[in-house]
C-alpha cells in the first residue's frame, strides 16, 4: 500500500473508509512494534519517534515494571497530543490479543521482536522458546494477513541462524541452527519468507548479528563483562564467572542495527538482509578490550564456570553484509572499539552509584539497586 513509505492517496482512502483509524491521526504513520520493553525495541522506538511514527507496543504481564529502557520516552497518555508512544498488553503466546491489537491499531508497519532471546536459556525451556519465537511469529503473520490492510512486517532474524555453518555468513548461507533458540528463528524466517510467497505480504526478514549497547540484558556475554568490570573496578566485586571465551562473534551496536530495520520496510520491495559489522571477534578478545580500557588485566579477574558452556556452541560468526550496504545503502557508525568504551563508560557510571549506596550501608556490595 505504500511505496517508500509514502501513501500513494487513492488506495489509502480506499482502505481508510473500510478501516476507520478512529483512534489515530491519519497523518501520522502507525508502528507496532512487539518486544519494544527489550534492547532493540526501546532504539527502535526512539529512532520512529524521531522519524514522526505513532508507536504502539505490545507489553506483556509481569509482577514487575518492564519498562524501564522506556521510560526517558514515556508521556503520559493522558496528554493525549504529546503522547506518541502508546504501551498495550498482549503476548507472543496468545493469538487473540495480536488479532485484536493489529485490528484495532491498523498498523503501517509492524517490527516483531518479541522473543525468549537468550540462546542458553532456550536448552532450559525449548518448547517456550519454540512457542513464542516460532509459533509466535506465525501468530502475528497470520493477524497481519488477514487484516483488511496488510502492514509491512520485518521479522528479526538472527545469525544463530547459520550456526555450525562456517563464515563469513550471508542471505545464501545454509542455515545450521545449534540451539532450540535458533531452531525456532529459522521456523519464523521461513514462515516469513512463505507468507511473502503466498500471500504477496510485504514482509522481511533481518538476520542481523549480535548487537550490544549499554542497555543490552545483564546476562548476554558483552554487558555481564562490562557490568563486572565497573563494578571489579570500583571495588564492588573481584571476579567475573564466564563460560567458553574462544567463540567468535561480529559484534555491532544496536542503535545502528534498528535503522537497518525500518531501511528494509521502505524499500519497493520486500526481501531478507545480513546486517553486521563484518568483523569478528572472540570473546576473550572482548575481554581484553574491556579491562583494558580501565587498566586491569582480565586474567586477574574471570574464573571459568563449565555451568555457561552450552550443550552445542556457535564458535565462529562473521556477516557478509553486501546486500544492506548496496541495497539499503546501510553501514554501521560503532566500530568494536567504540562499543566496548561506550558501554564500559556507562557501567562505570553505575557501579559509582552502586558504591554510593553501598558506603551508605543502604545497599550490600553483592546486591544491585
Ligand atoms: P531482548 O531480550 O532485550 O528483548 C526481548 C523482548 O521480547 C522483550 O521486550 C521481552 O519482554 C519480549 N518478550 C519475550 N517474551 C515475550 C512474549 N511471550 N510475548 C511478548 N513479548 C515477549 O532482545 P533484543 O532486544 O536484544 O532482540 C530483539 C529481537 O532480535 C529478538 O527477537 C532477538 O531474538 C532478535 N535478535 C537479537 C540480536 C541481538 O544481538 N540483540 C541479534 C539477532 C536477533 P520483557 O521485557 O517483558 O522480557
Ligand atoms: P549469543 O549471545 O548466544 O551470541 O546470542 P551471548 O552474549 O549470550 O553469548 C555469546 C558467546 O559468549 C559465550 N559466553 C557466555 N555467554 C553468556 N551469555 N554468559 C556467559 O557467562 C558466557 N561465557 C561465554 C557464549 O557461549 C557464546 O558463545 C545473542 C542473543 O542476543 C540472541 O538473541 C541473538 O540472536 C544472537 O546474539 C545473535
Amino acid at each position: 500500500n505504500n511505496n517508500n513509505g509514502v501513501h500513494k492517496e487513492e488506495e489509502t482512502k480506499e482502505a481508510a473508509a473500510v478501516v476507520p483509524r478512529p483512534m489515530l491521526d491519519e497523518r501520522r504513520k502507525v508502528a507496532l512494534v512487539t518486544g519494544i520493553t527489550g534492547q532493540d525495541g526501546s532504539y527502535l522506538t526512539e529512532f520512529l519517534l524521531g522519524k514522526g511514527y505513532e508507536v504502539h507496543g505490545l507489553i506483556r504481564r509481569s509482577s514487575n515494571f518492564n519498562t524501564s529502557r522506556l521510560e526517558h520516552l514515556y508521556v503520559d497518555p493522558h496528554n493525549a497530543a504529546k503522547a506518541r508512544m502508546k504501551l498495550h498488553y498482549a503476548d507472543l503466546s496468545d493469538a487473540s490479543s495480536l488479532r485484536h491489537w493489529i485490528d484495532t491499531l491498523v498498523p503501517d508497519e509492524v517490527y516483531n521482536l518479541a522473543a525468549q532471546s537468550h540462546v542458553a536459556v532456550s536448552f532450559e525451556i525449548p518448547d517456550y522458546t519454540a512457542d513464542v519465537v516460532a509459533t509466535g511469529a506465525l501468530r502475528l503473520l497470520e493477524a497481519v494477513r488477514s487484516s483488511p490492510r496488510p502492514a509491512r512486517y520485518y521479522q528479526a532474524g538472527s545469525s544463530e541462524m547459520f550456526g555450525s555453518t562456517p563464515p563469513p555468513q550471508s542471505e545464501s548461507t545454509p542455515f545450521h541452527p545449534r540451539s532450540p533458540y535458533a531452531a525456532a528463528k529459522v521456523a519464523a524466517h521461513w514462515y516469513t519468507v512463505n507468507y511473502r510467497e503466498a500471500y504477496g505480504l510485504f514482509a522481511c526478514n533481518g538476520i542481523l548479528f549480535n548487537h550490544e549497547s549499554p542497555r543490552r540484558g545483564e546476562n548476554f556475554v558483552t554487558r555481564k563483562i562490562t557490568r563486572a568490570v565497573g563494578r571489579i573496578r570500583l571495588g564492588l566485586q573481584t571476579k567475573v564467572f564466564l563460560g567458553n571465551l574462544s567463540a567468535a562473534r561480529d559484534w555491532g551496536f544496536a542503535g545502528d542495527y534498528v535503522e537497518a530495520m525500518w531501511m528494509m520496510l521502505q524499500q519497493e520491495q520486500p526481501g531478507d538482509y545480513v546486517v553486521a559489522t563484518e568483523e569478528s571477534h572472540t570473546v576473550e578478545e572482548f575481554l581484553q578490550a574491556a579491562f583494558g580500557h580501565v587498566g586491569l588485566d582480565w586474567k586477574d579477574h574471570v574464573v571459568i564456570d563449565p555451568r555457561y558452556f552450552r550443550p552445542s556452541e556457535v564458535d565462529s560468526l562473521k556477516g557478509d553484509s553486501t546486500k544492506a550496504r548496496k541495497a539499503l545503502g546501510w553501514k554501521p557508525k560503532v566500530g568494536f572499539q567504540d562499543l566496548v568504551k561506550m558501554m564500559i563508560e556507562h557501567d562505570l557510571e553505575i557501579a559509582k552509584r552502586e558504591k554510593v549506596l553501598v558506603d551508605a550501608g543502604y545497599i550490600d556490595s553483592q546486591q544491585q539497586p
